[in-house]
C-alpha cells in the first residue's frame, strides 16, 4: 500500500492550527508529527508532498447536494459522476446526497434507486439521506429501518411543495415521533409552502413572471414561521434532533438560536449563495438572465427588513449556524431554467456549487467573518460528526481516512465557466468571482484525485458510507 508523506505545512483542525507533518499508509492516516519526525519515513515515502507555507485541512464534506434529482419537469444536470468529480476539484472528498421517496412509493425502493444511480460513478465518498415525501405507516417503518440496517440515519421533509414533497403537521410530528424513537435525525425544509403558492398565483395573476417575484413570493417571514413550527414540534415529539438546511433568513435563525439557548437538540446549515449574494444582483438581472439563481429557499434583498448576509455570518461564529453546504442542485439555462419562461414557478428550483463552497467560505475566513478553524469546523468537522461519521471523516488524526486537502493561501481561484468549472451546468452563479486562496491537492483515502490542476482520480473510487447516529446532540 502507498504511503504519503505530506510535510512543512500548517495543519488546520476546528480547534486549532500548528506546524506538522501527516503520514498516509495506505488509505488511513498513520501518524500526525512534528515538523522532520517522519525524516526517516520520508525515504519509504512512495510520495511526498511538500505542503510549505500551505494549510493543510480535512477533506471537505458537503452534506447537502442532489446528483439527477427529478424535479420540476426535469433532473438536476450533474450526474453522480460529473457532480462527484467536481466536487472533488474543489476540495470536497465526501458528499451525502439525497435519495427520494414521493408520496405513495416505497422508501426501500427510492434507496435502491439512489445506490443504483451512485454506485461504481462517484469519485469521492457519499452517504444518503432520504426525503420522506409520502408520511405514511409505511413509510415510518422504513425510516426504522433504514436507520438500523442501511447507515441512513437521517430523514428530509418538506413543509415547502404543496402536492409534490409537501408533508402537513401531523405527518411531521409522526415523522419526528418516529425518530425520536430510533434515534435519527429529521432534516427540515422550513418554508410555509400553503401560504407561499396564494403568493405565487396572486403575483402570476398580477403578470409579475420575471426570476425576481420567485424570491418576493417566498417572504423570509414564511421561512421563519415553518422554522419556528418544526421547532416546536419537534420539541412535542421529544427533541428529536432537528436540522434546518439551507437557512436563509435572519428571522429564521433568531428561532434557532432562542431554542439552542434552551438547551434543545436544533441546528441549522447556510449556503454560499445566502452568504455572498443578494437578489439585487441576482434575480433582479433584466430579462430572464436571473432564473440562474432560483432556488429555495431563496436569495433575499438587501434591503429586506433584516440584514440575512450579516446575520447568517454571525450565526457561523456562534454555532447557531453549525455547518455550509451547498444544496447543490444544478440546472442548466438552455432547456431547463428556460422551462420558466414567462412563469417564474415554472423554473426549476438550484443552484449548482459544489465545487466552489470551500473556497468560498475561506473568502469569508480572508474577509474577517471567520477564522480558519472555524472554516475548518463548518465545512469538514461538524459535518463527519452532525451525521455519524466522525472520527473516520472530518479530522487529520491517526486511524482516520487519509482524506486531506493542501490548501494554497498564495494563490488565488477565478470562478466561471471559462476558469473553473467542472458542474455539468452552462452557466456560473459564481460567474467572475476571484478568491484568495486555491485548492492545491486532494487526496481521498490515500489516493490523489487532484494536483498540479490537474485531476488524476477515477469514477468508482468513492464508497458508500454507512452513517451512524449524530454524534454532536446537545
Ligand atoms: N431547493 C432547491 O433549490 N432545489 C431542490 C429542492 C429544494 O428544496
Ligand atoms: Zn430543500
Ligand atoms: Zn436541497
Amino acid at each position: 500500500m502507498a504511503r504519503t508523506l505530506i510535510k512543512s505545512g500548517t495543519v488546520v483542525s476546528a480547534t486549532g492550527r500548528s506546524a506538522n507533518d501527516v503520514l498516509i499508509d495506505g488509505e488511513t492516516i498513520a501518524a500526525v508529527g512534528a515538523p522532520g519526525y517522519f525524516a526517516g519515513a520520508e525515504a519509504n515515502a512512495d510520495k511526498v508532498i511538500d505542503a510549505f507555507g500551505k494549510y493543510v485541512i480535512p477533506g471537505g464534506i458537503d452534506v447537502h447536494t442532489h446528483m439527477e434529482l427529478p424535479f420540476g419537469g426535469t433532473f438536476a444536470s450533474d450526474t453522480f459522476e460529473t457532480g462527484s468529480r467536481a466536487a472533488a476539484w474543489g476540495g470536497v472528498t465526501t458528499m451525502i446526497d439525497f435519495a427520494v421517496q414521493r408520496t405513495g412509493e416505497d422508501v426501500n425502493a427510492g434507496l435502491a434507486e439512489w445506490h443504483r444511480k451512485a454506485e461504481g460513478e462517484c469519485a469521492i465518498d457519499y452517504a444518503f439521506h432520504m426525503i420522506i415525501g409520502g408520511v405514511d405507516d409505511e413509510a415510518l417503518k422504513s425510516m426504522r429501518y433504514l436507520t438500523e440496517h442501511e447507515g441512513v440515519t437521517s430523514f428530509k421533509l418538506f413543509m415547502a411543495y404543496p402536492g409534490v414533497l409537501y408533508s402537513d403537521d401531523g405527518q411531521i410530528l409522526r415523522a419526528m415521533q418516529t425518530a425520536a424513537d430510533c434515534g435519527a435525525m429529521i432534516m427540515m425544509h422550513a418554508e410555509n409552502g400553503i401560504a407561499i403558492d396564494v403568493l405565487v398565483a396572486q403575483a402570476l395573476a398580477r403578470g409579475e413572471t420575471d426570476p425576481r417575484y420567485h424570491s418576493l413570493t417566498r417572504p423570509s417571514q414564511l421561512e421563519a414561521e415553518a422554522t419556528h413550527r418544526a421547532i416546536v414540534l419537534a420539541d412535542v415529539a421529544g427533541d428529536v434532533p432537528l436540522y434546518i438546511v439551507h437557512m436563509s433568513a435572519g428571522d429564521a435563525l433568531e428561532h434557532v438560536a432562542e431554542a439552542r439557548s434552551a438547551g434543545r437538540n436544533v441546528f441549522a446549515e447556510t449556503c454560499p449563495q445566502y452568504l455572498w449574494l443578494t437578489l439585487e444582483e441576482t434575480l433582479a438581472r433584466p430579462g430572464f438572465e436571473g432564473a440562474k439563481w432560483v432556488c429555495s429557499t431563496p436569495i433575499r434583498s438587501a434591503n429586506d427588513r433584516h440584514p440575512h448576509r450579516k446575520d447568517l455570518w454571525r450565526g457561523l461564529r456562534t454555532n447557531d449556524l453549525a455547518i455550509v453546504s451547498t444544496d447543490h442542485c444544478p440546472f442548466c439555462m438552455k432547456d431547463q431554467k428556460e422551462l420558466g419562461v414567462g412563469d417564474f414557478s415554472k423554473i426549476p428550483n438550484g443552484i449548482g456549487g459544489v465545487e466552489h463552497r470551500m473556497e468560498l467560505i475561506y473568502q469569508g475566513v480572508v474577509a474577517g467573518e471567520l477564522t480558519l478553524e472555524r472554516w475548518v469546523e463548518t465545512c469538514c468537522t461538524t459535518p463527519a460528526r452532525m451525521f455519524g461519521m466522525y472520527p473516520r471523516k472530518g479530522v487529520i488524526a491517526a486511524g482516520s481516512d487519509g482524506d486531506v486537502v493542501v490548501w494554497d493561501p498564495n494563490r488565488q481561484t477565478k470562478i466561471g465557466i471559462e476558469d473553473k468549472h467542472h458542474m455539468n451546468m452552462d452557466y456560473s452563479a459564481y460567474e467572475g468571482f476571484v478568491i484568495d486562496g486555491k485548492v492545491d491537492t486532494v487526496i481521498s483515502r490515500g489516493t490523489v484525485l487532484v494536483e498540479d490542476d490537474t485531476y488524476t482520480g477515477t469514477k468508482g473510487h468513492g464508497r458508500f458510507l454507512e452513517r451512524g447516529l449524530s454524534q454532536y446532540l446537545l
